[in-house]
């Protein structure tokens, strides 16, 4: 199993994400066997049709919320060891609550979870709300960007050009290592899921 943690504050889409990338690769990876598991905190209040994205081959599992840095994490690990057992699917993607910092999921799938060959992790940026979060939460967006193998900046059709700019250096600053895509969940480009694959592989 590979595991994609979409990180990233509250709001700033990363559920509106995962949902047009679910879509592109059950397209792409035509195949009878379930090969994308999505787990989600707190399923509830963001309203995921599960009948929906059943209907793609593809199920959705809702983690129950609670303290992040116990009940998630514990919980997360019985899942994903679960699914190992049973669906082992190809992909497994899981969506954080927007106050988890990745670092320490990382570190517990590391530790404790079964079948999993990789974790990659998709720090996503909010670009209308980015001066706002890093004045009044930036070890917060620092800890979710710096753990981040590729940054989305999502919501680019509610900012210009200059801002963009302004955001880019900034994320350079924090994450140098990480590559750095602008998108908007509202429109996305199919070719970002292949974009993602590759810096996969680097
Ligand atoms: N204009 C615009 N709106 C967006 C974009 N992406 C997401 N939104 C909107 O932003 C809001 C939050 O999106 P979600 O996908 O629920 O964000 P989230 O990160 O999953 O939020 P939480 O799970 O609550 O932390 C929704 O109203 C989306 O429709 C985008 O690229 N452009
Ligand atoms: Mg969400």
């Amino acid at each position: 199993m590979q595991v994609v943690i979409f990180g990233g504050f509250l709001g700033s889409g990363k559920t509106s994400l995962i949902l047009s990338l679910a879509h592109h690769l059950v397209a792409l990876e035509a195949s009878d066997e379930p090969s994308l598991v999505i787990l989600e905190n707190e399923i509830g209040e963001v309203g995921i049709d599960n009948k929906v994205l059943q209907a793609g081959g593809y199920s959705v599992k809702e983690l129950f919320a609670g303290c992040i840095c116990c009940t998630l994490t514990a919980d997360l690990v019985s899942t994903l060891n679960d699914l190992h057992e049973t669906v082992n699917p190809k992909w497994v993607i899981f969506e954080p609550t927007g106050l988890a910092y990745p670092n320490k999921i990382i570190e517990t799938i590391n530790q404790y979870g079964k079948g999993v060959e990789r974790i990659f992790v998709i720090a996503v940026v909010d670009a209308e709300r980015w001066e706002e979060l890093t004045e009044i939460t930036p070890s917060l967006i620092h800890g979710q960007v710096s753990s981040g193998d590729l940054v989305l900046v999502n919501k680019c059709d509610l900012v210009d050009e200059g801002q963009l700019t302004a955001i880019r250096e900034q994320l350079r600053e924090m994450n140098p290592r990480a590559g750095i895509l602008e998108v908007s969940a509202i429109s996305l480009d199919p070719s970002i899921w292949r974009k993602i694959h590759a810096s996969q592989e680097v």
